[in-house]
């Protein structure tokens, strides 16, 4: 057995001395979750305004999710794809008929997914399209967050991303995001096989694009026989108060891409959904991952989506998504300190009056941590603020009481 970790110090010094140093995280050890809430070693209970990266929607250590992993892991677990599995089929229905597709292939991390929409469109651009061999474009966005291969940072325009790792992937091309008339020169490249966006860029600070952007996006793709490529990643699975983001204004996305709470956020699966026409351009043998559509992620999948639906989580994040804002615009007239919120449903942001330099937004999540509330910012200035969905008005109240104390204590200083 391991042996058991009772102190945060202790914790961080193993991670210190024997990880890897690719991440900085807030000084919280964490070692339990169950819905909205987590603890550390000590026994502090926290408030979870991370959700893992909106990973686990529906609440921590979810009981039916977790049933459904138990047997399943008791029964089988993985067989690769060289065999077929009794799951597998039943979840890619499932996730067929959830999201209107003909067809779905998952896959474990979003990168991969994101790089398996790649190559579906890639292939799609030279077998219908008719695109010269080797010469597609993928038009992304400024700004975008799709992952951490090799492919995806190609098409990055962050320099913390890129910086040191290349060469990078050619046939990428940036546009402005949230800039129609950008999309309109970018797409009338008859080589343009894929315009690859996120309907609210996460990363970038959950910034929300004008509405009509997406609807825009979608037509001009129609237009010039361009595949629209979704990554609906972090703003899926009811996150933004739709089940999908493209919801809100009625997009349907020629290839649908989805990860982390498609699994609650208990084990990596992720999913590129897509019609016949488009999918069945990759043929047996041209791509797959060992662990892709493996039994225990088919099964977690299924519960972890029907949780969403059975409780509704699509509509309490819309409906308390717009407390949390109006509570967080009252907050901005007492404070000099916050200057904006912005975010659909429980996808939100607020934006700390300082540099992106200064530490002020980090020592106020230290602040939030110390009074039982964890989140962490983004580009240094921004607060990414995103509870888990199954959070209920009481606790969101309590929870904006931390946050307005935490930044008003701060103020005064
Ligand atoms: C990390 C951000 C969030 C994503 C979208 C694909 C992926 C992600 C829209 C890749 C992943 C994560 C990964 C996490 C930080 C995080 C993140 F701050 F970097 F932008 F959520 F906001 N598409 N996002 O948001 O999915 O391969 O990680 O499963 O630590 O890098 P993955």
């Amino acid at each position: 057995m391991t042996e058991l970790i009772t102190s945060s110090s202790k914790a961080i010094e193993l991670e210190d001395r024997y990880g890897a140093h690719n991440y900085h995280p807030l000084p919280v050890v964490l070692t339990r979750g169950e819905g909205v809430f987590l603890w550390d070693v000590e026994g502090k209970r926290y408030y979870d305004f991370l959700s893992a990266y909106s990973a686990v929607n529906q609440g921590h250590c979810n009981l039916r999710i977790i049933n459904a992993l138990i047997e399943q892991a008791k029964e089988l677990t993985l067989t690769s794809r060289a065999f077929y599995n009794d799951k597998l089929g039943l979840a890619e229905k499932y996730v067929c008929e959830t999201f209107g597709y003909d067809k779905a292939l998952f896959m474990n991390s979003g990168a991969e997914a994101n790089e398996t929409a790649i190559k579906l469109a890639r292939k799609w651009g030279y077998t219908k399209k008719g695109i010269p061999e080797y010469e597609a474009v993928i038009v992304a966005a400024k700004k975008n967050f799709h992952g951490r291969t090799t492919s995806i940072i190609s098409a990055s325009s962050d320099p913390s991303a890129r910086k040191g790792f290349g060469p990078f992937m050619p046939g990428f091309e940036l546009v402005d995001y949230d800039n129609i008339p950008a999309l309109e020169k970018a797409l009338s490249n008859p080589n343009v096989c894929g315009l690859w966006i996120e309907p609210i860029q996460g990363e970038a600070g959950v910034y929300v694009p004008a509405e009509g952007y997406l609807k825009a996006a979608e037509k001009l793709c129609r237009q010039h026989n361009v595949l629209l490529m979704m990554d609906e990643i972090q703003t899926g699975i009811a996150r933004t108060g739709k089940m999908l983001a493209s919801d809100h204004e009625g997009v349907r996305p020629d290839l649908l891409i989805l990860g982390k709470a498609l699994s609650g956020g208990v084990l990596p699966v992720s999913v590129v959904l897509a019609d016949d026409e488009i999918m069945l351009v990759i043929k047996p043998g041209e791509h797959g991952s060992t662990f892709g559509g493996n039994p225990l992620a088919a099964a977690v999948c299924m519960e972890a989506l029907q949780v969403v639906k059975d409780e509704k989580l699509a509509d309490n994040a819309e409906r308390l998504g717009k407390i949390f804002r109006e509570r967080m615009s009252a907050l901005i007239k007492k404070t000099k300190l916050v200057t904006l919120v912005r975010g659909k449903g429980l996808l939100n942001a607020i934006v700390i009056n300082d540099t992106p330099q200064s530490e002020t937004a980090w020592n106020i999540c230290l602040k939030f941590a110390e009074n039982g509330l964890l989140a962490k910012p983004t580009h240094g200035n921004i607060i990414r603020l995103a509870p888990p969905l199954v959070i209920t008005e009481e606790q969101l109240h309590e929870c904006c009481d931390i946050i307005e104390k935490s930044i008003l204590t701060f103020d005064n200083k």
